[in-house]
């Protein structure tokens, strides 16, 4: 078994922040681990507004910098916001160890786990435009010059040479991308007649566990965030509805670095051309109802919030009966609604049901 790397975790806590604190450090601990990384020690602070140069506050930076003083084996400090490029530079001076920001760890992850050449291309595309304003912190022993008027050390030099060689592959990058969209409009009219389902939801929501079921094909699932980047296409056969499109995708999280939704958004568009929008609720997950909302946001952002939805609630195998019983008569009577196990397979026969009237309806309407 390979050793986690050990991490120090930073959040700061603002009176305008809308998220459970608790949650948002479970959040990061699950990104952080699924990158293979382990959180030693937490550190919190109050403030009404992050500190523009440091994010913390000197005081909390002290405390920091002293309980690292001890730990020697922490090499990466990680910090639960989106920081500017100057802060991250600043956070590093003072702690001499790595300082990755949420959008440098979720931009990791998606390097590691693309697989298609498509993903790859796009990950290194948001990896770069993360890179490009931050490229002087990789230099600092070069731009760390004081005082010279207009001076230009050999470390200007190098990154100028570094910044044009980053810009020049970004263009080549967006140039391939466009060319793969374009390959894909055509594979796209070539299925324009069937019934196309395109199943959404947070991140580790068991989407991929689902099209895995439903077309009885082994499909990539694990307990990690992320572990789908691609978009698969599966072709099912329903009874009496034919065949029908399903497709999974990535998975949403709340604030995704919006480099990626920049790369990924041909993937994500893709929405826009489903019959059907089959969304993926853990609801096992304490917070689901966030979650939920998340996935409203992403999806009414692509434009896709007005198609037909449905919605199956996941994992219902881990949930209490009682809360499952509530939550039942809750949406009673909906039939755009649906409780299910995909571990236990509960209830995946009328799911198949619904999906398969709902091809036949609209097989109908078009004729
Ligand atoms: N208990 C339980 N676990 C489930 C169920 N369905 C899926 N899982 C587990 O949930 C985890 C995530 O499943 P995936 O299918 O990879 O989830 P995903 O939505 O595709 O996730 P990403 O691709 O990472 O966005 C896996 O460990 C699955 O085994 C279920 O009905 N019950
Ligand atoms: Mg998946």
């Amino acid at each position: 078994m390979s050793r986690l790397e050990p991490c120090l975790l930073l959040s700061l806590y603002t009176p305008k922040d809308e998220v459970d604190p608790v949650e948002r450090t479970e959040e990061m601990k699950a990104l952080i681990e699924t990158r293979g990384g382990e959180v030693i020690e937490l550190f919190t602070q109050k403030r009404e507004h992050p500190d523009p140069g440091l994010y913390f506050g000197q005081g909390k930076i002290e405390e920091i910098r002293r309980y690292l003083e001890n730990f020697h084996e922490i090499t990466t400090v990680i910090v639960d916001a989106y920081l500017s490029p100057v802060q991250q530079r600043n956070l590093e001076e003072q702690f001499g160890r790595t300082v990755m920001d949420r959008e440098e760890l979720i931009l990791e992850i998606f390097a590691r786990h693309a697989r298609t050449r498509e993903a790859r291309l796009q990950v290194e595309l948001a990896e770069l435009e993360y890179l490009l304003p931050r490229l002087r912190n990789l230099w600092p022993h070069l731009t760390g010059q004081q005082g010279g008027f207009n001076f230009r050390g050999p470390g200007e030099t190098q990154l100028e040479t570094d910044r044009r060689a980053i810009t020049r592959r970004i263009a080549a990058l967006k140039k391939k991308l466009l060319h793969i969209e374009k390959i894909r409009q055509t594979q796209r009219k070539g299925r324009a007649s069937a019934f196309k389902v395109s199943i959404v939801g947070y991140t580790n929501a068991g989407k991929s566990s689902l099209l895995s079921l439903l077309s009885g094909k082994p499909l990539y699932v694990e307990d990690k965030l992320f572990a789908t980047l691609d978009t698969t296409v599966k072709k099912v056969y329903f009874p009496q509805a034919g065949e029908v499109l399903l497709s999974d995708t990535v998975g949403f999280i709340r604030n995704l670095p919006h480099h990626l939704v920049a790369s990924f958004k041909s993937t994500l568009e893709e929405l826009l051309y489903s019959d059907l929008i089959l969304e993926v609720v853990d609801v096992a997950s304490p917070s689901w109802r966030q979650k939920m909302e998340v996935v409203e946001q992403v999806l009414t952002e692509l434009g896709a919030g007005e198609k037909p939805r449905m919605t199956v609630f996941n994992k219902c195998d881990i949930l209490e009966a009682g809360t499952l019983e509530s939550l039942r008569e809750q949406y009673n009577g909906r039939d755009d609604a649906l409780f299910i196990s995909v571990l236990k397979k509960d209830n995946i026969d009328t799911l198949k049901e619904r999906l398969a009237s709902r091809a036949r309806i609209s097989r109908n309407d078009t004729r």
